[in-house]
């Protein structure tokens, strides 16, 4: 983390740090697999991201067609005939292994690599883990943002607790978002407005992540500190929050940690990567406050990596993210397990 606030040069494609070394983006690729990971690379494009490409892959053609990315690739289309795979994981993977090449041509040279899905369907649950392994075969770092389906899906539901179990194995930092959380914090939402309700988050979280690196920032993390938090990070635990600069940070913090998304104890985390976002009236001394006050709510070992970063529309407002990874079995969870 470089404590140097970084300055763009004449030459407006290239960032300079105080010593006049160029800072070289990282390439970083959000790849939506099946049709809810196409709809979360579709509210990404919506909130529009800076310094990351889209590549949206389904096995459904009419489904793709429809995607708002960079590159849409059919996927096994002679496997699933461009029909999808109707729940069918196992297709999914078929259909994947057969289009490999295009996967593995659509990631190359990228550095880091998310790899959204819905779990539960065939698609998504099938080519989440190899795509994730492609692009761990060639030298990203794959994290996985993947949502778990509603229990009223119940079909679905060993699916893709099968499939997380697969995925887990082949990415770097594993996310899931449970649906199940969206619904019971709004009960009166249908399953459509939970989907989006999740989708938004998820496309909220890879963009801040993304942008975290690839802008210039008040405190600056660099894609090193992403490697540092996302290489082993295993099945990990995310957060989102805003809330206003005359809020206590403390209190802030708590409340973000109040309602998680997820089912994972986060008190277990051996790393966190924080970023906090405000508008120009935010102060070193309020960010530094809101990563102690969560750190404190951490391991006492915990190693907690945090940036900071202006943006003039949130005059006023604060917005905080935060990635806890290894997370350790804890006394609540002495497994560690997700379920
Ligand atoms: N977050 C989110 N989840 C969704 C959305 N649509 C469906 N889901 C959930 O994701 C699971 C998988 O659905 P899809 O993504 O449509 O399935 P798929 O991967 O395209 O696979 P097939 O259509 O079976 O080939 C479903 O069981 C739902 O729980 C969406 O738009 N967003
Ligand atoms: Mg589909």
């Amino acid at each position: 983390m470089s404590f140097e606030e970084p300055f763009r040069s004449l030459d407006r494609e290239k960032i300079y740090n105080i010593h006049g070394e160029e800072l070289v983006s990282p390439k970083i690729l959000v790849v939506g697999c099946g049709g809810a990971g196409c709809n979360m690379v579709n509210r990404l494009t919506n909130i529009g991201i800076d310094g990351a490409e889209t590549v949206a892959l389904d096995t459904d053609r009419q489904h793709l067609a429809m995607a708002q990315a960079n590159r849409k690739i059919p996927v096994g289309t002679n496997v699933t005939r461009g029909l999808g795979t109707d729940g069918d994981p196992d297709l999914g993977r078929q259909a994947a292994k057969r289009s490999r090449w295009s996967i593995e041509e659509a990631l190359e040279g990228s550095d880091l690599i998310f790899v959204a899905a819905g779990m539960g369907g065939g698609t998504g649950t099938g080519i989440a883990p190899i795509v994730s392994q492609a692009a761990r075969d060639q030298g990203s770092i794959a994290v996985g943002m993947v949502s778990l389906p509603l229990s009223e899906e119940e079909a679905r539901t060993s699916a893709a607790k099968k499939g997380i179990e697969e995925l887990n194995a082949k990415t770097n930092t594993l996310i899931v978002f449970d649906n199940n959380r969206v619904l019971s914090l709004a009960p009166r939402l249908t399953p459509e407005q939970v989907f989006s309700v999740t989708d938004q988050l998820i496309a909220e979280i890879i963009k801040g992540i993304t942008e975290t690196v690839t802008l210039p920032s008040l405190i600056n993390l660099d894609y090193a500190d992403v490697k540092t938090i996302m290489n082993n990070g295993g099945l990990s635990f995310a957060l989102m929050s805003e809330g206003h600069l005359d809020d206590d940070p403390e209190r802030l913090v708590r409340s973000a940690l109040k309602t998680p998304l997820m089912e994972a104890d986060y008190r277990g985390a051996a790393d966190c990567l924080l970023h906090v976002t405000g508008g120009h009236d935010l102060t070193l001394r309020y960010a530094a406050a809101v990563s102690s006050a969560l750190t404190r709510e951490l391991d006492p070992g915990a190693n907690v990596i945090w940036g900071a970063r202006i943006r003039k529309e949130l005059t006023g407002r604060i917005s905080i993210i935060a990635i806890m990874t290894k997370l350790r079995p804890t006394e609540a969870e002495p497994r560690g397990s997700w379920w």
